[in-house]
């Protein structure tokens, strides 16, 4: 029986992905690399560090910084998305998200972030639904990012569930694998596409019903 849903953040709850691309695209301009947005595709779901590390690895530097500078990069990069993050308000929850949530609560569901990003809490008090997840994992504590299993597993945990008592709801291929690997069912929002290894998918987050979900997961 489902009892959980894991959610999620960017994308999913709300659409941070075009803030993380104009702060990476600033940074990346300062060492001489050009990003578009169909790169930016590949760091949606990827750790702040690892994403570094891809754009690095995109304009041929990735040899150039050590550690060190790597860590002050990624950290200008957060302030500078930091800025953006600030004017977020109630109205950037992601279309269809408020009714998903009143529906979790009416049916008595709990609810817990999977998010890699460190800034989730500041975002989801923002959007003034932090009061509605029981938990938000803290992608602090993990040894390994999606598409490790590692974040779904303590996001059930949170919740005091076991992942096949969750549903797992994700935007990106590397969060799809993560919940799949769980043992969580996985709803996937995107393109037939990009979301073919999830369970059951929607194009949009509007198209999000829980019936419909809980329905598929129990069915299946
Ligand atoms: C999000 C974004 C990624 C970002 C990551 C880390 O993941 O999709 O692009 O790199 O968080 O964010 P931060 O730099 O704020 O720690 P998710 O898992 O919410 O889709
Ligand atoms: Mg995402």
């Amino acid at each position: 029986m489902i009892k959980g849903l894991v959610l999620d953040l960017d994308g999913v709850i709300t659409d941070t992905a075009e803030y993380h691309y104009l702060a990476w695209k600033s940074l990346a301009e300062k060492i001489g690399i050009d990003i578009d947005r169909t790169f930016n595709e590949q760091l949606k779901g990827i750790s702040r560090i690892e994403s570094l590390e891809l754009i690095l690895e995109h304009g041929g530097k990735d040899q150039s910084y050590s550690e060190e500078e790597k860590e002050m990069l990624a950290g200008k990069k957060n302030d500078e998305y930091k800025t953006f993050i600030e004017r977020i308000t109630p109205a950037d929850l992601c279309p269809g998200m408020e009714k998903l949530l009143l529906d979790a609560k009416e049916a008595g569901l709990a609810l817990s972030v999977a998010s890699a990003s460190k800034n989730a809490s500041t975002i989801l008090e923002q959007l003034q639904v932090k009061d509605q997840f029981t938990g938000v994992v803290d992608p602090n504590s993990l040894k390994n990012g999606k598409p490790n299993p590692e974040i779904f597993y303590k996001g059930a945990e949170l919740l005091g569930l076991s992942p096949a008592e969750c549903i797992g709801i994700e935007d990106a291929e590397a969060g799809i694998d993560a919940i799949n690997d769980a043992g969580m069912f996985s709803v996937g929002v995107g393109s037939k596409e990009s979301m073919k290894a999830a369970n059951y998918f929607v194009e949009n987050t509007e198209e999000l019903d829980l019936k419909k979900m809980i329905e598929k997961a129990e069915n299946k």
